[in-house]
């Protein structure tokens, strides 16, 4: 991991130490009583999930190994979870029975931005999917986002950059 990716930080933050009290690590079954469901609907809808529904989607992401890398960021001093990302892993037939990596569900806390939070945490998600053997990653976001994603490597391929999607 060490060669990738050179992301540089205006402050002395790294995977390891992402700022005074707070600490990145793998998503945990108990991570429902820490407010992960609270931070992660600052993206999206997320509906009113019970810890037992939440243990049993978490139950089923563990029963797939090697496949649901969920990342979160806590701050140690609340014991709340402040941001999240994950990394799924999709084995293929092509690319010699590659894995493509997706990046979804990026979300740092309103009170907790400007900290290069999302940046340590995708950091740490392409330098995963790097170690993997990912033969791409991949992620779709809103137009804001692009700047950011750029700065981390992300490119929008020509005729190749198009999102779609069918809703239900
Ligand atoms: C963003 C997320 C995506 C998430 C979606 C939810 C990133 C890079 N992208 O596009 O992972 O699933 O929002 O939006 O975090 P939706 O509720 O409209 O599906």
């Amino acid at each position: 991991l060490e060669d990738w990716p050179k992301t540089e930080f205006k402050t002395a933050i790294s995977i390891t130490t992402p700022g005074e009290g707070l600490k990145m690590r793998p998503l945990h079954r108990d991570d429902h009583q820490k407010g992960f469901l609270t931070n992660l609907a600052q993206l999206t809808a997320v509906g009113d999930i019970s810890e037992k529904e939440f243990h049993d989607a978490f139950d089923k992401m563990k029963a797939t190994p090697n496949t649901y890398y969920v990342t979160v960021i806590e701050d140690l001093n609340k014991g709340v979870i402040i941001g999240s990302a994950t990394l799924l892993m999709e084995q293929k037939f092509i690319h010699n029975c590659g894995k493509r990596g997706r990046i979804e569900d990026v979300v740092v806390s309103d009170e907790y931005r400007g900290k290069q939070l999302g940046k340590i945490l995708l950091t740490a998600l392409v330098s995963l999917s790097k170690h993997l053997d990912c033969y791409k990653i991949s992620l779709d976001c809103r137009d804001q986002m692009i700047p950011f994603y750029e700065t981390l490597g992300f490119v929008k391929e020509p005729n190749n950059g198009n999102f779609m999607v069918i809703r239900f």
